[in-house]
């Protein structure tokens, strides 16, 4: 009688999040203000990897004919000045980058804001320092670059008494950011403020602790509502600030900065060979009916299980 050797079945790779995400107190900051830091969540290395790959990602977009039109990998330049590197559509780029907007705990962040499943809209990177000729800021000076993606009330819900919102971001400093290295800034609360955004601005102007900045060390991770209005800080030092943006939507969104800067964007058909199976749905855009809801109550602790990203195929 001859054996039958049975090949060892492998069991299916999932895309193992935490949920919830945040902390009891982390999302009770998060509903009060419209954003939550979470502290080092990349480690130095981490944050090393990341920071090279954007620097090499700077200089191919800066060896180009035409930075702002052309694109390598998908990504090109929003600004392209001395002392400010705006790139857009980064995902394609280098793999340390395509592994921040998929990692576990940034897209359960982005899920449990959303209150169910996300996909990635854009993800975009800021090099900046201050330009030697720009006279040094007061801190909090008048002229933030105040912005939001989505007006207060449009796209939000609320269940268990939480807020979500189907716009979200998730911006980590890879740089470490103390008062004057020009922290993301933002007013407090005006995700849920449903008035004129220049009347809101000139409230906060009034009272500026309603003005929050973001100080924290390297690595820190801050989670927002798109319906937050925000802004890049004032540098009054001499530091680079080095950021990182990765922008989720509800399954039914479009791409969005790729799409309105490259019209009919379309992802690299080598790269989407490459996506592991459970991270797809972060890539494309499906139905509602996708969007396979997920809700904590305040009181449910944060999954605090040692998750560990799914590992590409190398390119
Ligand atoms: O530069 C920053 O800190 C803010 C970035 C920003 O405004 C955005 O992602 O919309």
């Amino acid at each position: 009688m001859t054996a039958t050797a049975t090949a060892p079945t492998q069991a299916p790779v999932e895309f193992t999040k935490p949920f919830p995400a945040l902390t009891p107190a982390q999302r009770y900051h998060l509903d009060m203000y419209g954003y939550v830091i979470i502290p080092k969540l990349f480690s130095e290395s981490e944050c090393g990897e990341m920071k090279e790959a954007l620097y090499r990602l700077r200089s191919d977009l800066a060896g180009l004919p035409n930075p702002k039109t052309d694109n390598f990998r998908g990504a090109f330049m929003m600004i392209n000045q001395p002392h400010h590197c705006y790139m857009g559509a980064v995902v394609q780029s280098y793999q340390p980058i395509t592994d921040y907007a998929t990692h576990p705990c940034v897209v359960g962040m982005s899920e449990e804001l959303i209150g169910g499943r996300s996909r990635i809209v854009e993800v975009n990177a800021h090099i900046n320092r201050r330009a030697p000729e720009w006279p040094k800021a007061q801190d909090g000076g008048p002229a933030f670059g105040f912005h939001r993606g989505i007006p207060a009330g449009y796209g939000c819900h609320y269940k268990n008494g939480l807020y979500h919102s189907n716009f979200v971001k998730v911006l980590t400093n890879l740089t470490d950011l103390g008062p004057d290295d020009g922290g993301t800034t933002v007013i407090a609360g005006s995700h849920k403020i449903e008035a004129d955004d220049n009347d809101i601005i000139k409230a906060a102007y009034e009272d500026r602790s309603l003005i929050h900045k973001i100080v924290a060390p390297a690595g820190s991770a801050v989670l927002f509502t798109e319906a937050l209005m925000h802004a890049t800080g004032f540098i009054n030092s001499d530091k680079e600030r080095v950021i990182i943006i990765s922008g989720y939507g509800e399954p039914y969104f479009p791409w969005l900065l790729m799409d309105s800067h490259q019209p009919g964007f379309a992802m690299d058909p080598a790269f989407l060979e490459r996506i592991p199976e459970p991270l797809k749905y972060l890539f494309v855009s499906r139905g509602y009916i996708q969007r396979a809801p997920m809700y904590r109550t305040l009181g449910q602790p944060k999954d605090t299980r040692e998750i560990k990203k799914i590992a590409w195929p190398k390119a």
